[in-house]
Formats: C-alpha cells, sequence, structure tokens
C-alpha cells in the first residue's frame, strides 16, 4: 500500500519530520481518546511511587525501577509539579486529582492495551507508511505511550532527538506522534528545527548509570560533540494540528514543546520504531530494555 506521496517522502527527508494531517478518522481518534481517559480515570494513586516524569529541565532525569522496568507494563508516570516535595516528615502527597496528575502512561500500550495495539502493531496504514518510509528492514515498535499534557500543570519537553534516548548504533530511531486533540502552541504544540536531522549528530545517549541506580547521559566516544545552540537558532517551525493528524519523527531531528498553560487537555499517543534487522544494535546499557517476554515488536508480518 502507498500511503506517502512523492512530495511528502521529499518533505521528510528534507525537515526530518512531516505531518500527516487526517490520518486518523474522528472516529478512530474518539475511540483512542475515549481509552487515553479511561486509563487516566481509571488510575489509583494506593501503592504508587509517585514517580514524576522529569526531564533534565527539571534539574534530574527520571530513573527509579518503576520507570525503568516499565517495558511489559502499562504504568503511570506524574506531572512534577503534581505532588508536594516530600521532607524528612512528611512523604509527598499529590495536589490535584489523580486523574489529572499524570504526564504520560507507558510503554507498553501496543502491546498489552486492545484499542492501541489495533491502532499500532494491526494497522495497515501504519505498516504502509513505515514502508514508503523505507528507512528500516526490520521496524521494531516500543516506548507506546500516552502523553497527557495538562491543563496548567502539563510541563517543558526541552530540545532533544529521540535517538539519543532510543540509541541503536547506528541511530535508526523513528517516532510516530498522533493528535488525539487539537494541538496549538496555547495547549503546547511541537516545534521542529526543520533539516536539523541532516546535522545533529547522536553524540550522547540516554542510559541506566552503571552505578545501579538511575539514569544517565554518556557521550559516544567516536562522535563529536554538537556545539550549535539549537534552542536559539533561527527557523523552529511551531506545528499547530488538528486531532487525528500524525506526525512522522526523525530520530536526528531538534525538537521541544512549551507547557500548556492553557485550560484545554493536549492527549497524544505515540510509539517510536527501531531498525531490528542485523547490523544495528540495540544494547543493555539503554535505559529501556527488552524482557524475554516482551521484546520490541516487529511491525511487519
Ligand atoms: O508530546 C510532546 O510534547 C513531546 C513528544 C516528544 O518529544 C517525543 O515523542 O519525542
Amino acid at each position: 500500500m502507498n500511503v506517502l506521496t512523492p512530495s511528502q517522502l521529499e518533505q521528510w527527508k528534507s525537515d526530518g519530520y512531516l505531518l500527516l494531517p487526517s490520518f486518523f478518522s474522528p472516529e478512530d481518534v474518539k475511540e483512542m481518546l475515549d481509552e487515553a481517559k479511561r486509563l487516566c480515570d481509571e488510575f489509583d494513586i494506593e501503592g504508587h511511587p509517585l514517580t514524576a516524569f522529569k526531564t533534565a529541565a527539571d534539574g534530574e532525569h527520571v530513573g527509579d525501577d518503576y520507570f525503568l522496568n516499565s517495558n511489559d507494563k502499562i504504568r503511570y508516570f506524574l506531572e512534577p509539579t503534581a505532588t508536594s516535595p516530600a521532607t524528612p516528615d512528611t512523604p509527598a502527597k499529590l495536589l490535584v486529582p489523580p486523574s489529572q496528575s499524570i504526564n504520560k502512561i507507558g510503554h507498553a500500550l501496543a502491546v498489552l492495551n486492545p484499542i492501541f495495539h489495533k491502532y499500532t502493531l494491526e494497522n495497515e496504514k501504519i505498516r504502509g507508511v513505515a514502508r514508503d518510509l523505507d528507512e528500516q528492514r526490520d521496524p521494531r515498535v516500543l516506548q507506546s505511550m500516552i502523553i497527557c499534557k495538562q491543563p496548567r500543570i502539563g510541563g517543558t519537553v526541552p530540545c532533544h532527538n529521540d535517538s539519543t534516548f532510543l540509541y541503536t548504533d547506528p541511530p535508526s530511531a523513528i517516532g510516530f506522534w498522533i493528535a488525539l486533540e487539537d494541538c496549538q502552541p496555547s495547549n503546547g504544540c511541537l516545534s521542529f528545527l526543520p533539516g536539523s536531522h541532516k546535522t545533529a549528530r547522536i553524540s550522547s545517549r540516554f542510559i541506566r548509570n552503571p552505578s545501579g541506580k538511575g539514569t544517565t547521559f554518556i557521550d559516544l566516544p567516536d562522535v563529536k560533540k554538537n556545539e550549535e545552540d539549537w534552542e536559539g537558532m533561527e527557523g523552529w517551525r511551531e506545528s499547530d494540528c488538528k486531532a487525528g493528524t500524525l506526525v512522522l519523527i526523525h530520530g536526528s531531528v531538534m525538537h521541544k514543546s512549551p507547557p500548556n498553560l492553557s485550560d484545554k487537555t493536549r492527549f497524544i499517543y505515540t510509539f517510536h520504531m527501531i531498525e531490528g534487522a542485523e547490523g544495528t544494535k540495540y544494547d543493555e546499557k539503554n535505559w529501556l530494555q527488552p524482557t524475554p517476554e516482551m521484546p520490541f515488536q516487529p511491525l511487519f508480518k
């Protein structure tokens, strides 16, 4: 099946990302959004370790066992500002209702949740896109998740590229990002630096800390560090999009999203693919690890 036109493929190659409006029908989007909201509503805070999804911008990257062992589970990660800080005398406590405290839910939705399974691993159009991109011979799906970007507290996603976080040698990650609601600058839509995938080297990677606790970044010994001030560069483009849009994200393209300061939610569903064919290596240093029971899932049948 040919899903992408030659001009879309050209744009993908030149920009390193591609918006495909109306990729999913309003009925498909409603089914995913209803399911995302149902998962939020059934979140039980009892016994939850209050793991927040923190990035370097929060001063520390998330990396407890609840996060590190989430490849084969459906787990809930909170907004850092949804809890009060713990003190020696008082444990951290939730400041908003549980369903509104969630930053993201992951990372095995594509496998364990029937609705998201249907729109990922069982979806002929998604398979068609992966075939048309022709970047990977044997795409493997990993890190499937809902990102909620909650009204008023949904945090910033700092400027990054995805192959730093889902590192393979050579880099091969591609993000599939699906808007379940309309996304604008006011509720935290994505922004891209078009063409940055051509110059940004993957010079560091996000790994499990060899000390055994948490996560860290390491430099890749043979890759010259990027010296560019990506954030300060001209040419960033805000990618407003309607619900139902599929956004394809090259693993090297620089992108980010601002906080959601509005009263509107910004639910999205996303998953990534890496090359599973021989010659590309995903190793045991990476923060997200497949298990024998749940390897990264092949997309092609
Ligand atoms: O949804 C967002 O705001 C950020 C998502 C993102 O950066 C990613 O999936 O790589």
